[in-house]
């Protein structure tokens, strides 16, 4: 391979700890910390560890995470190993901190969840002390971790803390979310705060589809004496958008909020179930579209925090985040579209071997998303904007 150049003008950073990848959450769990594995194999196949600087990072410490999580919280989720998943003297605990199918106790939890919440807090302090403009932690973008509870897939809410090391710095800092899911674990953390702007694009289904929360009027607690009412801000999608609706709206909306509400920094979580073809989404979108968000976003120049999230096809997971990670390098356009031949685990990309097979085509999802119901969010949103001071 060729190594990929240092982009020219700003320094990404790269922040990953290899003992997060060999995590299993249990057999038939949708949660695979291997597609990290397969994305830091893809990024080395094309050489865009050399434009970037490598940083190994550590578990946040208990303290750093007490920033956030309570500590009863943290005591339990440091002291419970899998055999208490029977007892009975732990189930009140295991119901009161939400553990059990979507969150269960494996091996390592605490070590897996303090890692990956170091890396963010890590990204986030090296943005803060200027010696990085993106900083990606592909590991991190756990957006369902509430104070004191586990919910989707997520123990420690790695976002939370990153956002809060930015707060140390920064008056106002935006936080974008494409994730299929949404983003209620970080609106719920700062809708007291004008100083957060969530901004979270999701499958909503009151009834049908996790977590249930997201919709269009709900902005936070509206009570007139909350600083943070209207700073969360929701984008309810029906299943199966396509790639340019989804472009064209992420651009209206995210160009709008940035130019009012000027942040100083952003945190984009690049959750990737909203990938067609995933496991547990339901939109149509390619490799392309979803880096197109990406691009995007690093357009505005401010110091962008990059996190995954979820993402249940490895293999597609880890197109788009190697894809990502070439757009923030700057090197989309140099790298080749066919799968290297050193990649480790390149069969797993078979029978195409590329890095953008037509997600959308192969698993075809009726688009429920009119364009007059599109057009409508985009006025909504922008009418809220009015409330919002940068
Ligand atoms: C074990 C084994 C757990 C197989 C969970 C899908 C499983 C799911 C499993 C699953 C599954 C969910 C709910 C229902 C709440 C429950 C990382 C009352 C085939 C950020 C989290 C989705 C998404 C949780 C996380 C959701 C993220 N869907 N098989 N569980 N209950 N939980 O619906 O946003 O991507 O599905
Ligand atoms: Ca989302
Ligand atoms: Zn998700």
């Amino acid at each position: 391979y060729t190594p990929i150049p240092r982009p020219k003008g700003y320094r990404v950073s790269w922040h990953a700890n290899p003992a997060v990848e060999p995590h299993h959450f249990g057999q038939s769990h949708p949660m695979k910390p291997f597609r990290l594995t397969l994305t830091k194999q893809l990024v080395m196949a094309y050489g865009m560890h050399h434009a970037m600087d490598l940083y190994m990072t550590r578990a946040a410490t208990y303290e750093e995470m007490a920033d956030f999580h309570n500590t009863d919280y943290l005591d339990f989720l440091k002291t419970i190993i899998p055999s208490d998943m029977q007892s009975s003297d732990q189930s009140d605990s295991l119901a009161r901190f939400n553990f059990g199918d979507d969150c269960p106790v494996f091996d390592g939890l605490y070590n897996y969840a303090s890692l990956y919440a170091g890396g963010t807090i890590d990204a986030a302090r090296k943005l803060c002390n200027n010696q990085s403009d993106i900083a990606i932690n592909w590991s991190g973008g756990l957006h369902h971790a509430k104070k004191a509870e586990a919910s989707g897939f997520c123990y420690v809410n790695d976002i939370v803390l990153g956002i809060l090391q930015l707060l140390r710095h920064h008056p106002r800092v935006m936080y974008i979310d494409i994730d299929v899911h949404h983003g209620d674990g970080v609106e719920q953390a700062f809708w007291s705060t004008d100083r957060v702007l969530t901004v979270s694009f999701h499958k909503y289904d009151k009834d049908n589809f996790f977590p249930g929360t997201g919709a269009l009027d709900s902005n936070g607690p509206a009570h007139p004496l909350n600083p943070g009412a209207h700073h969360a801000l929701n984008v309810p999608l029906n299943d199966g958008i396509e790639d340019d609706d989804y472009i064209a709206l992420f651009k209206e909306i995210i160009g709008s909020c940035v130019s009012t509400y000027q942040p100083g920094a952003i945190v984009l979580q690049c959750g990737a179930d909203s990938l067609g073809c995933d496991r547990l989404g339901c939109f149509s979108l390619n490799v392309q579209a979803h880096g197109a968000c990406v691009a995007y976003t690093k357009t505005f120049g401010i110091p962008l925090l990059v996190v995954g999230g979820g993402g249940y096809t490895p293999r597609n997971v880890s197109r788009a985040w190697a894809h990502e990670t070439s757009i923030l390098v700057d090197a989309a356009n140099i790298i080749d579209p066919n799968i290297p031949d050193a990649v480790t685990f390149r069969n797993h990309f078979g029978p195409d071997y590329s890095l953008f097979p037509p997600l959308s085509d192969m698993r075809r999802i009726e688009n429920k998303n009119s364009r007059a119901y599109l057009a409508s969010l985009v006025r909504t949103i922008k009418e809220k904007l009015r409330y919002i001071q940068g």
